[in-house]
This record gives C-alpha cells, structure tokens and sequence, in this order.
C-alpha cells in the first residue's frame, strides 16, 4: 500500500491527500510534526518538506509532483483531467496558488501567532502526530518554532509585509473569479482548483476538510477568517470543497 508522509494541519499535504482520495489509490497516511520530522524524513527523500509519497518503491516528494505522478500513472481522479488546450493555464494557475497564496496564508498565519512565546497553539502541530514524535516535538519546539520564524520571515516585525503579501494573492485570485465562473480553468472542476482550494482551506476552515474539525482551536485560524473569510476566492473555496472535497473510499 502506498504511503503519504504529511503534517495534518498542512495546507500542502491537504493537497496531496486531496488529489489521492480523489483517484482512488489505496493509502496510509502517517502524520509527523515539525521538528523531529527532520528525523524521519532522512534516508527517505532529498527535502525536508512534506507532502512526500512512497508508491511502489519510489519516493515523491511535493505536492505538484505527487499529482504529476498519479496522473502519469492513469491514476488522476476522474474529475481533475485536464483538456489539452487549457493544460497551460491549469499548470500556471496551480504555480500561482502554490508559489503565492499556500506561502503567504502560511507566513501571516505563523508571523501572527509565534512571536508571541505561548501564543502559538503549537499543539495544532503536534496532536495528531504519530506518537514517538510527540514527546520530541514539544521538546524542540523553542527552536523549532524559532526556525520557522527566521525561515519563513514570520517575525512581528513581518507582520505588515506577511498581511499585504496575502492580501495581494487574495486580491489576484478575486479578480480572476469576478466573472462568477465556478473553476478556475474552462468548465471542469482540476487540479489548479484543488491546490487553490486547499491552499485557502486554513482561512475557509470548511467543514469538509478531513483534519481541521479534529484540531484543537487555532487563534491563526480564527484571526484569520475574521479578517479574511468573506473575500469572494475565499467562499469559492468553501464551495469547492463543498462540492468536490469527498472523503476516501475505505
Ligand atoms: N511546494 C511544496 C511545499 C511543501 C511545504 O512547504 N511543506 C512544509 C509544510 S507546509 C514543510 O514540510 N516544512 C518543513 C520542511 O521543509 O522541513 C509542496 O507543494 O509540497
């Protein structure tokens, strides 16, 4: 059986596992949390980033590559095909959303909680993770959680850059959905509205998302739909994860 590699709370690995309950590939999800992740990923992959999948003795690590993968295999869900001649736009839309908007909900989501020492529920982190890596996590994570500040730029002083650099991708994605069109690309649901969807899932917070309703409160989340949650891409998202975000067959 396959085996998908993933933080729980991540947006990127909602991704992945988003595009894999879609096809139908049987998997088993192991949850690691950030830090001691740094262990269990060494001798499995050249990154350290999650989503990674392990599929018949290979190794695929990001979110885009999974897809491409399951794709290339004739394992894509039957809904995400993509026509030949919007293919283009699918990939340039599914980079935006990646490069863009799953970087920037990330940075103002850490910039305004973990500058605050024992402000950050680092317990969203960590909970559902598999259990060896619990006890370490929580031992890491004064310099863990420094990490991600420096590397992310998720410092107070980042907070008004982290805000505008979201609400610039925000603004981006608004004006392409004015049109009122329901996908981002032609008139079939893809894999350019499955990254943009899950990549918003922490400000939709749908109820629909396989994790999120099993986490403990995140004052990230909750920040962030009050300031965020009535942007139009942002209702699309709840919409798509409303009418495509159905759970993996058991
Ligand atoms: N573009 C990558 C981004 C993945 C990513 O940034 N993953 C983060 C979690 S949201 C991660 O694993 N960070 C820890 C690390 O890089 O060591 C993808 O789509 O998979």
């Amino acid at each position: 059986m396959a085996t998908l590699y993933t933080f729980g709370a991540s947006h990127y690995c909602e991704k992945a596992r988003w595009a894999l309950d879609l096809s139908g590939l049987a998997y088993e999800e192991v949850r690691w949390a950030p830090g001691p992740h740094l262990i269990a990923v060494r001798g499995l992959a050249p990154g350290t980033s999650v989503p990674i999948l392990r599929l018949a003795g290979s190794t695929i690590q990001g979110s885009d590559r999974i897809i491409d993968r399951l794709e290339a295999e004739g394992r894509g869900a039957w809904c995400t095909r993509t026509e030949p001649d919007e293919a283009d736009e699918v990939a340039r839309l599914e980079r935006r959303a990646d490069a863009g908007i799953g970087i920037a909900v990330r940075r103002l989501a850490y910039a305004m909680t973990l500058p605050a020492k024992g402000g950050h529920s680092a317990r969203r982190l960590f909970t559902d993770a598999v259990w060896w890596q619990r006890p370490l996590a929580r031992a890491m994570w004064p310099i863990t959680r420094q990490a991600i500040m420096k590397g992310l730029g998720a410092r107070a002083a980042d907070l008004p850059d982290a805000r505008a650099g979201l609400e610039r991708e925000l603004g981006y994605f608004d004006a392409l959905l004015a049109d009122g069109r329901r996908f981002l690309v032609g008139e079939r649901f893809t894999r350019a509205d499955i990254a943009l969807a899950s990549l918003l899932s922490p400000i939709a917070d749908p109820p629909q998302h396989p994790v999120y309703p099993g986490l403990p409160d995140s004052t990230a989340t909750e920040t962030l739909k009050a300031a965020y949650g009535e942007r139009p891409c942002v209702g699309w998202a709840r919409r798509i994860y409303r009418d495509f975000r159905t759970p993996a067959a058991s």
